[in-house]
């Protein structure tokens, strides 16, 4: 093999995260973009499940985000690692990274296409860098019923969009309580807990330096765009903010 394959969706948080560390970490990587729901058969043969991002280098298949950053960070020197090696912080970091992964990542993704499934950017968005014709075509003529697909796994409706509204408010809480007179959400220094938080919040702040293609503040509908201003002027989204600006 040579060097690493991630296997993506690109405007995908849970992917951006992946991406975001693998470019820390200083590894080359290729990676392989696919539309959503196209992407399923590709995660399958690469990572053994449908979700993505999977990594595949030489040590083997890592099908899950934070495998991924654990993964990388066993071949980085200890003052550039995610994970603390002091048990107790790991344990932290780790908490904060799940809560991130668990409740953050799906609602923030309920959320976002709730707002922009329908939205005339979304279709070239989803299709950013997928090198597949035959993939882009397919998609393109068959968006409606990705789209519907898309609807259903995630239950993209009103009341969804409202509750995953909701979640992310109360996580917003918890990490503007957290980061209340310090720097990072555990210990000293930037870890898995602060990138995890950066990138699964990410859609809703819109950093400049996301590592793919996110929507424009100017093309966002206005209901969409006054909750993304009052997300960026949040404590929780002011620190995600800082940290693409410092780390990413
Ligand atoms: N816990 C997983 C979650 C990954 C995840 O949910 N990926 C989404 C992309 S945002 C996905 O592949 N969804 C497509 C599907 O479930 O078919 C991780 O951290 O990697």
């Amino acid at each position: 093999m040579n060097g690493a394959c991630l296997v993506t969706i690109s405007v995908s948080h849970y992917c951006e995260k992946a991406r975001w560390a693998l470019e820390r970490a200083g590894v080359p990587f290729e990676e392989v973009r696919h539309p959503p729901v196209l992407h399923i058969a590709h995660a399958w043969r690469a990572g053994g499940r449908r979700t993505v991002p999977v990594l595949v280098d030489e040590a083997g298949r890592f099908n899950d985000s934070s495998a991924i950053l654990a993964h990388l960070d066993e071949s980085l020197p200890e003052e550039r690692r995610l994970y603390p090696s002091d048990p107790e912080l790991r344990a932290e970091v780790e908490r904060w990274e799940d809560r991130c992964d668990e409740v953050l990542g799906p609602h923030v993704r309920r959320f976002a296409y709730g707002h922009l499934l329908d939205h005339p950017t979304t279709p070239g968005i989803l299709s950013e860098g997928v090198r597949s014709r035959s993939e882009r075509v397919l998609y393109r003529l068959a968006k409606p019923l990705v789209h519907a697909m898309m609807r259903k796994a995630m239950r993209i409706n009103p009341p969804g969009v409202a509750r995953s509204e909701a979640k992310i408010q109360e996580v917003f809480a918890e990490v503007a309580e957290r980061i209340a007179g310090r720097r990072y959400l555990v210990g000293e220094r930037f870890s898995a807990a602060d990138l995890s938080f950066a990138a699964l919040a990410a859609p809703l702040v819109v950093p400049e330096r996301y590592g793919t293609r996110l929507p424009e503040l100017s093309e966002l509908p206005a209901e969409l765009l006054q909750r993304v201003e009052a997300f960026r002027a949040h404590p929780a989204g002011v620190f995600a903010l800082r940290l693409y600006e410092e780390e990413r």
